[in-house]
């Protein structure tokens, strides 16, 4: 829809940027930080693992003062649970508990808004050998009582909290949940029960959160887009809503609405991965939603029907981390339309708008955005210079949308770049670079980490500085 006049962003807006703290802090066995899922992970040889990252730990001063000459009104970040709680339970690590409070306080003093993750991928790994994880209803309270720490040790501070970062990433991630032998069916079945916990987890958790009488907002950092059909065929326009619903709304029926929808529960049903739950499971998430939610937003995809055959039978999944194509229901297929990231993920930052629309007519909370960025071999020049213009065009585009979708009456409190600076990519080591800030060192050369900004960074500033007149 265009408009005849349109309104700008809020004066409170909050202009931000990202991280997660196994992707940039580094120091990952020093003053006590146990183990996480991550750091036990079967290594790539080909890439760098998380162990040293971009040296945060060691550089948040420096890192800080980088964030405010960038003018940044929020930072989000995430809490390393086991540098508060090593063993994921019992002893509180005092050293992990000062570190997040030098960070906080840091961006306090520089006027900037701490958005704490709770918990972004780093799992225990001590709580999968205790009981498995998250795949047993253990997992609950442990991590209740994790994020009622936090409140209680950091709320005064912060205002802000995202509860858990794509449950829908973890729960098909088997290393993520600490997962190692089962056969891929297994897996998602283990997966979907995993996620009924995580639902329930975050659940009791929102009620923590009120009944200590805490100020702010919290809720779930999901990853949701737009799934297009490939073509204006009924058949690609029902796959295009299956997709939808597996991938994505599936879980936000649960937070928002603590429902498993009628279709969902189908799906479920005749697959046997429909998990064990207890009474009073839907009842406690139907009390207790999100009060806002983070939505992270890279690309958007175009599927077609996938008829099953025998070859291909209903439920028969391309073993991939995320569904690509499940058969008898969709299947992704390139859009022709789109330009793509050099790993191939389509840029559509229309599909933002719609993306915003989409949680906004299903769920209608106020929403951040805690994501949105491009992956990119960034190539350091002479005289210190990166000249990201694909990122600075990425950037504007997606910004754009968030103002019309603003203008279609969509309640946005911000917008959070990933990332701040360059880090170690969930899945591409060093060579996918994201940052305003580039960082100096490479896959398996560290060099001296040196923190140098990138042409985006002194446009992002100039975006800040004008309230997001001056694209
Ligand atoms: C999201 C994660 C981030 C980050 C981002 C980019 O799924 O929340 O932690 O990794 O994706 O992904 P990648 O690093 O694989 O390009």
């Amino acid at each position: 829809m265009e408009y005849k006049a349109y309104t700008s962003f809020d004066p409170d807006f909050l202009w931000g940027a990202a991280t997660a703290s196994f992707q940039v802090e580094g120091a990952v066995e020093e003053d006590g930080k146990g183990l996480s899922v991550i750091d036990v992970m079967p290594k790539n040889p080909a890439i760098t693992d998380f162990s040293v990252a971009v040296d945060h730990y060691h550089h948040i001063e420096e890192d800080v003062a980088l964030m405010a000459e960038l003018g940044l009104k929020v930072y989000r970040f995430s809490i390393a649970w086991t540098r508060i709680f090593p063993n994921g339970n019992g002893e509180v690590n005092q050293a992990g508990v000062d570190f997040y409070n030098r960070l906080i306080d840091a961006l306090i003093k520089h006027q900037i808004e701490p958005l704490v993750t709770i918990y972004h991928f780093d799992y225990p790994q001590s709580l999968v050998e205790q009981y498995g994880g998250w795949i047993s209803r253990e997992s609950i309270e442990d991590y209740r009582a994790y994020a009622e720490f936090l409140f209680k040790t950091y709320g005064d501070r912060v205002k802000y909290w995202l509860t858990i970062n794509e449950q829908d990433h973890v729960v098909r991630i088997p290393s993520r949940l600490g997962l190692t032998g089962e056969d891929h069916y297994e897996q998602l079945r283990l997966g979907y029960q995993a996620n009924h916990h995580m639902c329930v987890a975050t659940a009791l958790t929102i009620k923590t959160f009120h009944e200590l009488g805490m100020e702010g907002k919290i809720g779930p950092a999901v990853s949701y887009s737009m799934v297009h059909p490939a073509s204006s065929h009924p058949d690609d326009i029902l796959a295009s809503k299956d997709a939808m619903l597996i991938k994505h709304n599936y879980l936000m029926d649960l937070h928002c609405y603590g429902e498993y929808s009628y279709s969902f529960q189908r799906y479920l049903e005749e697959r046997n991965f429909t998990p064990a739950i207890e009474e009073g499971d839907l009842e406690l998430m139907k009390q207790y939603p999100p009060t806002m939610l983070g939505v992270n937003y890279y690309f958007s995809e175009a599927v077609r029907a996938f008829p099953a055959t025998e070859e291909f039978p209903i439920g028969y999944q391309k073993k991939s981390l995320l569904p690509e194509a499940e058969a008898g229901v969709f299947e992704v297929v390139k859009n022709e339309n789109l330009a793509a990231t050099d790993w191939g993920w389509e840029i559509d930052p229309v599909g933002l708008r719609l993306t915003l629309r989409e949680l906004y007519d299903r769920y209608k909370l106020p929403m951040i955005i805690t994501e949105n960025g491009i992956g990119a071999y960034d190539k350091l020049e002479e005289g210190d210079m990166i000249r990201d213009d694909y990122r600075i065009s990425y950037l504007r585009e997606h910004i754009k949308q968030v103002k019309l979708a603003i203008n279609d009456g969509v309640p946005m409190l911000g917008y959070c770049a990933w990332s701040f600076m360059d880090l170690v990519s969930g899945r591409n080591g060093m060579e996918k670079r994201y940052g305003f800030v580039y960082i100096n060192r490479e896959d398996f050369d560290f060099k001296d980490m040196r923190r140098i900004k990138k042409d985006s960074f002194h446009w992002y500033q100039k975006v800040i500085a004008s309230n997001g007149e001056d694209l």
